[in-house]
């Protein structure tokens, strides 16, 4: 919830809704917004459900599923510090396939008896159009070098600026409406001077800006001249690494799969 834009909440949940996902909680792992709610829904749910009288059993052993990198590990440990005041019991982090195996269930709660298995994160095995593939990707679920972190970068760009999220009143775009109410988005991150919708425009200011440029010999008619070049690749990293940190502004990836009227 910290990172996705929330201002059509209502959109989100009833889109959600109409693929049959009801219940939906938006939680901060990190700094444990909304994660107390976690627990009294669930126990809820399984004591309103069928299966809960098959045995004696009171304990609840709960499996927390999801695609690579969404926060799963996260969201057990944020509950066990919420509901037992201890520490980290799985192992967290940035990239995808960090949890590698099912895990030993670990207790998050002690009234009612709660536990919750950890498990490593899940892809559909068809991604249903190159779109939704380059989405889960700017989110990290695949590695980026699978990708390529400068075409991400460059489907990142195109993101922001379809949603106009790119944050200057000297944006060259002046024409159309501003969507980002002046937050700081990557014209200003950037120090750049106005919108601009070519990448490799954008990565050599980054990589300018960021002083990650490298030293190359080229070989010419007259001998070997040194040059200096931006480094796209560590520049397109940066940018992915800053907007996956929030620090571009709240983004909602998938706004374009909403139904209805957007808000402005
Ligand atoms: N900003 C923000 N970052 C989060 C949140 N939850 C988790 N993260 C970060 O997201 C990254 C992935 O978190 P994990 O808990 O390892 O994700 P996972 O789903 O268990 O990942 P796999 O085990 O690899 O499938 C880590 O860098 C977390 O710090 C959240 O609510 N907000
Ligand atoms: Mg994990």
């Amino acid at each position: 919830m910290d990172l996705a834009d929330l201002s059509q909440r209502q959109k989100i949940i009833q889109h959600l809704e109409r693929e049959g996902l009801k219940n939906v909680i938006f939680t901060n792992c990190v700094k444990d917004e909304n994660v107390k709610q976690v627990i009294p829904a669930v126990t809820e749910l399984v004591g309103s459900s069928c299966r809960y009288h098959r045995g004696e059993n009171v304990e609840l052993c709960i499996m927390v599923v999801g695609v690579p990198n969404v926060g799963k590990s996260s969201l057990i440990n944020a509950l066990r510090r919420q509901h037992l005041r201890k520490g980290k019991a799985t192992r967290v982090g940035g990239e995808p396939g960090i949890t590698r195996a099912v895990m030993s269930r670990i207790q998050v709660c002690e009234r009612p008896l709660m536990f919750l298995l950890d498990t490593p994160g899940v892809l559909a095995p068809r991604i249903e159009s190159v779109e939704t593939g380059l989405k889960l990707a700017l989110c990290g679920t695949v590695l980026d070098h699978l990708v390529g972190a400068e075409s991400l970068a460059d489907y990142l760009l195109y993101t922001l600026n379809r949603q106009r999220l790119f944050g200057s009143d000297l944006a060259g775009w002046p024409w159309l409406p501003r969507a980002d109410g002046g937050l700081c988005r990557y014209v200003q991150h950037y120090g750049l001077d106005g919108a601009c919708d070519d990448v490799v425009t954008v990565l050599k200011r980054v990589a300018v800006r960021l002083g990650k440029t490298q030293k190359v010999k080229v070989l010419t008619g007259t001998g070997d001249v040194t040059v200096v070049q931006p480094d796209y690749p560590a520049a397109a990293h940066d940018f992915l690494r800053t907007f996956r940190r929030g620090l571009l502004g709240a983004v909602m990836l998938d706004r374009d799969v909403l139904q209805g009227p957007l808000d402005p």
